[in-house]
């Protein structure tokens, strides 16, 4: 079983790369940050309370997200695996991930970081941001909170995966499909 966590800064094309390893592997896509813009449009209470942190680019509390994970994990008992994306974004959510993951027989197989410089982010997301219709991809000054809560909140959630002896970083900058051939190098070093 290959459970995955794809990290990386806003916009190092964690859900790019996902969809195609989904494909591949045959994994299920947990996106937290899609799982929130589906209560959002679907006006729940979860949702409308997210959205005001999301549209500042601030976090959304743990509780909130470890919530929405643990039920996916639990609906999805006989899957072949799993692609974390955008989740764990503190060390607090990391370390809620492993204890349900053992509470379910299961662990993580590694972390894999997408290293992209902030100059680049910032122009992918804001050229996402004309056709998104993301009210968090549409000025400068919101992308730059994004990547500040990822720089203070996220970033130290690599070296807890690294402390566990379960990180690689690789370049995210290039062509897509070259990108997605070196994550699949990583992933198919762990079989
Ligand atoms: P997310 O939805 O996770 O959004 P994201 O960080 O912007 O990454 P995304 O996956 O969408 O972008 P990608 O890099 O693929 O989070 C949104 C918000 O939700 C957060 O700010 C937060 O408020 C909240 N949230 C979510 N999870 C949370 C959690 N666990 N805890 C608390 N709050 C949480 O792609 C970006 C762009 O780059 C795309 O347009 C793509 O086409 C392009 N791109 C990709 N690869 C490229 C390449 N190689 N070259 C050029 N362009 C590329």
């Amino acid at each position: 079983m290959i459970n995955l966590v794809l990290f990386g800064p806003p916009g190092a094309g964690k859900g790019t790369q996902s969809q195609k390893l989904i494909e591949k592997y045959q994994l299920i896509h947990l996106s937290t940050g899609d799982l929130l813009r589906a209560e959002i449009a679907a006006q729940t209470e979860l949702g409308l309370s997210a959205k005001k942190l999301m549209d500042q680019g601030i976090l959304v509390p743990d509780e909130v997200v470890i919530g929405m994970i643990r039920n996916k994990i639990q609906d999805n008992r006989s899957a072949k695996g799993f692609i974390f994306d955008g989740f764990p974004r503190t060390v607090a959510q990391a370390e809620a991930l492993d204890k349900m993951l053992q509470e379910n027989g299961l662990a993580i197989s590694g972390m894999i970081a997408l290293e992209v410089n902030e100059a680049e982010l910032v122009k992918r997301l804001l050229l996402r941001g004309q056709t998104s219709g993301r009210p968090d991809d549409q000025n400068e000054e919101l992308v730059q909170k994004r990547v500040q809560e990822y720089n203070t909140k996220t970033r130290p959630v690599a070296d807890f995966y690294a402390a566990q002896g379960k990180f690689t970083s690789i370049n995210g900058i290039g062509e897509i499909e070259e990108i997605f051939a070196n994550l699949c190098r990583v992933i198919d070093g762990w079989a």
